[in-house]
Parts: C-alpha cells; sequence; structure tokens
C-alpha cells in the first residue's frame, strides 16, 4: 500500500531538502575557493629562486639582527656568520686597519678640490649583507656566470648573500650623486683554504666620476673636445660611448695613481707591470702586479667603468674609473705575515706589534711562539724624583728577562691624593719560543724583576 504523505509532511521533507542542497552548494564553493588558492600559489614562483627553491616549514636564519628565510640557496654558516661583526679594518692599529689609512690618506692627499679640501668621502661600515641586485645585477654580472654560483658565494637565502666584493655598494653610492668614493670592508667567498685564501677578506674599492670639464681641464682647447660620441665602436681601447681621448686621459689618471700607490707601499724602486683583465662592469679592464720577493703578484683589478652602469645609476653624463684591492694580500707582503689566518688571531703577542705603529712606519712581523703565554702583573708607587718613564721600567724587565718577555704594557695608573704619590700596574706577558714555560719558572724571573726595579728605582713593590 502506497503512503500518503500529508500536506506539512511534504512541506517539512522539501524544507530540509532545501537546507541539505544549500550546505552542499556552500561546501563545494568553499571547496572550489581552496583549490584555485592552491593553484595560484603553485603557478607563482619565487623571484629569483629556482622551483621549489623555498624549504617546507617556517625555518629562519638571524643575521646581524635581521631575521631570514632559508631556502635551498642558503649556504652560510654559523662559523662564517661569527665573521660578520669583527671589523678588522676598523679595530685601531689592527695591521689591516694600518693599511687601510695609508691607502685613504693616498686618495685624499691626490685628490683635493678648490678649497684643498679631500674630494675623496670613504664608507667603511656598510652592512655586509646585500642583495642579489647589489653583487651581480647591478654590476652587469650575466645571469649564468661563474661568480653567482652558489659554490662560489655565501648565500643567506635566494635573495640575499654576504658580498663577493666591496663593489656590490659601487651602483647604489653613485646613484646617491657620489663622484669620488672608497668603500672599505670585509667581504666572503668560497674558496680554497691555505696560507693566503681565506673565507673572509678585506677590499677596498675606489671609484672616481667626471664630467667632461674635469676630463680635460689640463688640455689646451679642452672645452672643444667631447667624452661621448654618437655611433661609436666598441674597441680594445674603449666602449662604444666614449671618445678614445675621454677613455685614454681617464686611463692615465687611473693608471697614474695606482702607480703612485704602489709606490708609497712597496718603495719608489718597486717593479710593477699591467695586466689586460676582463670584468663585467669595466672596459677595458687591467689588473696591476708588483714583483716581490722573486714572485709576480696581483694587486689589484681596476678599469673604465661601463657606460650602462652609470646610466642605470643616473650619472649618465659623466665617465668613471673604478679598482678593487685586497688588503690581505697588501698586508702580508708589506709587513712579513707568512699566513692569512693570523690577522683573526687575537693574540697579543701578534697585534702587539702593531700596537701604537704609525701608518707610515716600517714594519716586520716576528713569528710569534706556538708555546702558551704566562701573564704576571707588577705594580709599584712611582720615585718622587718625578724623572721615571715607563720606558725605564721595559727597558729594565727586558734586561733581566730577555726574549721570554713578549710584550709589555701599562694596565693601570692611580694617584693617591693624600700621600700624592703615584702608583703604575703594568702586565708582563712571557713566553718561549721552543718550549712551554712552567709557572715556577716565569715566578722566579718575575721576582727578579719585582727585586731590580725596588733596588734600581727605590721603590717598593705594591
Ligand atoms: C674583484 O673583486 C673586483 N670587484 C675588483 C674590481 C673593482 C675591478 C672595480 C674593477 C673595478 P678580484 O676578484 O680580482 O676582483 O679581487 C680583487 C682583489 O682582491 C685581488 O686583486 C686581490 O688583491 C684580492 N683578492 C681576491 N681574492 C682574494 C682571496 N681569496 N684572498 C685574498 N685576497 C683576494
Ligand atoms: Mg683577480
Amino acid at each position: 500500500m502506497s503512503k500518503v504523505f500529508s500536506c506539512s509532511e511534504v512541506c517539512l521533507s522539501m524544507q530540509v531538502f532545501c537546507i541539505v542542497l544549500l550546505n552542499l552548494i556552500k561546501v563545494e564553493s568553499a571547496f572550489r575557493m581552496l583549490l584555485s588558492r592552491l593553484t595560484i600559489q603553485m603557478k607563482i614562483k619565487p623571484r629569483c629562486c629556482s622551483t621549489n627553491a623555498r624549504r617546507e616549514g617556517p625555518v629562519h636564519l638571524s643575521v646581524n639582527g635581521r631575521e631570514f628565510q632559508r631556502d635551498t640557496w642558503s649556504n652560510v654558516s654559523s662559523k662564517i656568520l661569527s665573521h660578520l661583526g669583527k671589523k678588522l679594518h676598523l679595530q685601531k692599529y689592527h695591521p689591516l686597519s694600518l693599511i687601510k689609512q695609508r691607502i685613504v690618506n693616498l686618495f685624499y692627499k691626490r685628490f683635493v678640490g678648490r678649497t684643498g679640501n679631500p674630494i675623496f668621502s670613504v664608507y667603511d661600515d656598510l652592512e655586509p649583507i646585500v642583495s642579489i641586485k647589489q653583487n651581480f645585477d647591478s654590476l652587469l654580472i650575466p645571469p649564468y656566470h661563474q661568480s653567482r654560483k652558489k659554490s662560489d658565494c655565501y648565500y643567506i637565502n635566494c635573495d640575499y648573500l654576504l658580498r663577493a666584493h666591496t663593489t656590490a655598494h659601487q651602483s647604489e653610492l653613485i646613484g646617491m650623486g657620489l663622484n669620488n668614493f672608497l668603500v672599505i670592508g670585509d667581504v666572503y667567498r668560497r674558496d680554497e683554504i691555505d696560507s693566503t685564501h681565506y673565507p673572509v677578506f678585506h677590499q677596498v674599492d675606489a671609484v672616481r666620476l667626471c664630467g667632461k670639464h674635469e676630463v680635460f681641464r689640463s688640455i689646451e682647447n679642452g672645452d672643444k673636445m667631447a667624452v661621448f660620441e654618437n655611433e661609436g665602436e666598441r674597441t680594445a681601447q674603449k666602449q662604444e660611448a666614449h671618445t678614445l681621448e675621454a677613455s685614454k686621459i681617464m686611463e692615465d689618471e687611473l693608471k697614474s695613481t695606482l702607480i703612485v700607490l704602489a709606490q708609497d707601499l712597496f718603495g719608489q724602486e718597486v717593479k710593477y707591470r699591467w695586466v689586460d683583465a676582463y670584468f663585467p662592469f669595466t672596459h677595458p679592464s687591467w689588473e696591476l702586479e708588483v714583483h716581490h720577493q722573486d714572485k709576480w703578484m696581483e694587486l689589484l683589478g681596476c678599469g673604465i667603468m661601463e657606460q650602462r652602469i652609470l646610466q642605470n645609476a643616473g650619472a649618465q653624463d659623466r665617465i668613471g674609473w673604478a679598482l678593487g684591492l685586497g688588503l690581505e694580500r697588501l698586508a702580508m707582503c708589506l709587513y712579513d705575515i707568512p699566513d692569512i689566518r693570523l690577522f683573526w688571531s687575537t693574540d697579543s703577542g701578534f697585534l702587539s706589534q702593531f700596537e701604537n705603529r704609525d701608518p707610515h712606519d716600517c714594519i716586520k712581523y716576528k713569528p710569534v711562539s706556538i708555546y702558551p703565554q704566562c701573564i704576571n702583573d707588577i705594580s709599584f708607587w712611582l720615585p718622587n724624583d718625578g724623572d721615571y718613564t715607563s720606558n725605564d721600567f721595559y727597558d729594565l724587565v727586558r734586561e733581566i728577562g730577555g726574549d721570554i718577555v713578549e710584550q709589555i704594557s701599562l694596565v693601570d695608573k692611580y694617584f693617591h691624593p693624600k700621600k700624592q704619590h703615584t702608583s703604575h700596574c703594568y702586565r708582563i706577558v712571557y713566553r718561549h719560543m721552543e718550549k712551554t714555560l712552567t709557572q715556577e719558572e716565569v715566578n722566579t724571573i718575575h721576582k727578579q724583576i719585582e727585586k731590580a726595579v725596588a733596588l734600581k728605582f727605590n721603590v717598593s713593590i705594591r
């Protein structure tokens, strides 16, 4: 028997049906939306990364107080990152800082404005974290150039890396309107490991841009000459945009500056040679080599800046030269430092050899012993006669301690207002070149020094 529904029952069934249908439609549209979002996300690739470059999960990297997302390009280790804040070139009396000052002084002296003031400005504390654009694109380095490879650089992720050269800041500084500047800082490269290579080293870049009047300032009828030419040709000697005259004058200024620099550092008699080179950001390009200890050593790379870089940075009415040199190689030659790792040493036996020295002093590094240091302090009231100088004390210590005294420094001065007496505290660092000194051996010598001080200066040891 067929079931007959009442009118109210039919209405209720219809209502339930409609609600179920509506809910199904809602679920379906939500599902569609989710699907379309997923599709969009899958279609968008990260800006410069290869497919799947982003790693899954929120893995972050903290560098210099900034947070970066890790991806498959990230290859900086915590060991490399630990070098970031060291800034050896800014540490007073560090050998790299001494050489840096010498180079800066030369540029200050050689390039002065109408009023006699230096025209070069110095940027030695720019952040070493740079973008792909800064390190490569802005310098016209081709997309598949070897220097961009993950095997050659320290990448933070696919967008940022630790600068591989100080040239990374060139385009930005020109864009800010600068014409003459030096950039000095730490650079990071994955390279072989030996006594002359270290993954972190220091470079100086110099850039000089000149307008027409500066280029031809010392040429008769210079105002009739041109820096640029239309439909010019690129040859081994010049770029298509430049006249041969302008390019040659800039080349001459660049090369003569660098010869003066080489002579300032290595002496007037230094033997040097120019070697043709290639950089994507300069043309023509050269390397300067100097003859040192029977070997030719590459000191720097340089050239006439690619005009397209100047155009992109808004300095299209100027022509420029640029150079980049490594500070470690220079310092190793000048100071006879045998191993590049020594620059990172915090051993006072190394650092004290450069302390209180002038950038223009001739300093020759003496190898530090591999045996440990022993440190003892000595304090005494100074003699009342007023003739005493710390050097008197240093001589006496040298006389008694001989070569096992590696370093002496005045670590504390104290003036007693009632007694009107001054006291000095000196720290003596003992270290033998051929053996480990025992504390007992050091104490014996230290006692002899105390006795000699008391006797010679007629003072009492505190
Ligand atoms: C460059 O880094 C270019 N940016 C230089 C440049 C700037 C050229 C502006 C033209 C215009 P290069 O990789 O050759 O070039 O390095 C320049 C200098 O850094 C070298 O001449 C050398 O003195 C030093 N240098 C390079 N690699 C090392 C290293 N692994 N260890 C120590 N010093 C290095
Ligand atoms: Mg080179």
